[in-house]
C-alpha cells in the first residue's frame, strides 16, 4: 500500500493535478497494488481493493474522473485471484490508452471550432482545453491565448509556460480581468473536472465567471472534457461536491493570525449552468451540454451507480 498511499498523497497537495491526470494516475497505482496481492485469498484481496479504492477517491472529492477511473479499473467478476490481477490490469491499460487517445481525438475535433486569427481564453491548466489550441495551431491557424492566471494556486502559469515552449503567443492576466479583456476574444475553451447530468459544468473556481462574461460579450465557450468526466452519481440527484481548500494557499497564515476577525475561503471549483455551455467537445464527438445523460448511460453504463 506504500507506494499507492504515494500516489494518494501527491494528489492531495496536488504534485498530480488535472482531472485527467488524477484519473491516470489512480487507475495506475490500483493496477500496481494489485500486482502485489497475489499471495490472498479473493475475499480478503477484494476488501484490499476496495479500501485501496477509497484510498485513492478520498483524496480530492470534485474531480469525478478520479471515482470513475477506480471503477473503471477495479471491477472484476473472478473469483481467482491470479485472474482478478488480470482482469484489473487490463482495465488499467486500456483506459490508460484510452484516456491518452481521447486527448488526441478532443484535440482534433475541437480545433475545427478555431479559425485562422481567433484570440482564445483559457483557465487554470486544462490538458484537453491545450491539446485542442495546439492542434489548431499545428494546423497552421494563426491563433493567440489569453490565460488567466487561476489564483490561488496559478495553475496558469503552467498553461503559460507550455503554450510559450510550444511557439504560441500568449497574453497573461489576472482573473479579475476577464471581463474586460473578453471583447479582444473571439473563443473561451476551458477544460472540466466534472459534467452533471443537466449539463453543468464543474470546473476551477472562476470558470463561471468567464462564462458569464462570454455571454455577456456574445462570445462561445466550448468545454473540451473526456467522456470519464461525466458523473453518473448526479443521476441520482446527487450533486457534485466543490473542494474546499485551506487558506494557506490564499494567505500567509502569519498575516491571518494578526486578524481574529478574519476567516478565508477557499472554494477550489465552480458551477457553470449548461445554458453558458454552446459544446462540450469530447472523444466521441462535439456534443450539446443537453446530451450528457446519453454520454453517461452510453460510454459509463448505468452499472457505475452504487
Ligand atoms: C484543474 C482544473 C482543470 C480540469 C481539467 O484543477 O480545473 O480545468 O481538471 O483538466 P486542479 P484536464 O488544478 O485543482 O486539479 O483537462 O487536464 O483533465
Amino acid at each position: 500500500m506504500d507506494d499507492l498511499q504515494i500516489i494518494a498523497d501527491k494528489i492531495r497537495t496536488m504534485e498530480i493535478r488535472g482531472a485527467g491526470r488524477i484519473a491516470v494516475a489512480a487507475s495506475a497505482a490500483l493496477r500496481d497494488y494489485a500486482k502485489t496481492l497475489r499471495s490472498l485469498n479473493i475475499e480478503e484481496f477484494n476488501r484490499n481493493i476496495d479500501e485501496a479504492a477509497k484510498t485513492l477517491v478520498d483524496t480530492r472529492p470534485t474531480a469525478v474522473s478520479l471515482p470513475n477511473a477506480v471503477a473503471l479499473t477495479k471491477r472484476h467478476s473472478s473469483t481467482n485471484v491470479y485472474d482478478a490481477i488480470d482482469e484489473i490490469v487490463s482495465n488499467s491499460d486500456e483506459f490508460i490508452k484510452n484516456a491518452e487517445e481521447a486527448l488526441g481525438k478532443i484535440g482534433r475535433i475541437g480545433a475545427e471550432r478555431i479559425h485562422d486569427g481567433d484570440v482564445i481564453m483559457t483557465h487554470c491548466n486544462s490538458h484537453a482545453a491545450i491539446s485542442i489550441i495546439k492542434t489548431a495551431f499545428d494546423q497552421g491557424k494563426n491563433i493567440s491565448v489569453i490565460a488567466t492566471e487561476s489564483r490561488p494556486r496559478r495553475q496558469g502559469f503552467i498553461t503559460i509556460r507550455e503554450l510559450n515552449d510550444y511557439g504560441i503567443p500568449t497574453t497573461l492576466i489576472v482573473d479579475s480581468a476577464v471581463r474586460l479583456t473578453m471583447k479582444e476574444v473571439d473563443l473561451v475553451v476551458v477544460g472540466a473536472d466534472s459534467i452533471s447530468v443537466n449539463g453543468a459544468l464543474i470546473n476551477k473556481i472562476g470558470t463561471s465567471q468567464l462564462a458569464m462574461a462570454a455571454q455577456e460579450a456574445r462570445r462561445n465557450l466550448i468545454v473540451a472534457a473526456e467522456t470519464y468526466k461525466f458523473s453518473p452519481r448526479t443521476l441520482l440527484g446527487e450533486m457534485v461536491e466543490i473542494e474546499d481548500r485551506g487558506s494557506e494557499e490564499v494567505i500567509d497564515p502569519e498575516i491571518l493570525e494578526e486578524l481574529p476577525n478574519v476567516k478565508v475561503r477557499n472554494p477550489a471549483f465552480d458551477v457553470t449552468p449548461a445554458e453558458y455551455i454552446d459544446l462540450i467537445i469530447t472523444e466521441v464527438g462535439a456534443l450539446p451540454p443537453a446530451m450528457a445523460y446519453t454520454i453517461i448511460k452510453d460510454h459509463l453504463g448505468l452499472e457505475m451507480l452504487p
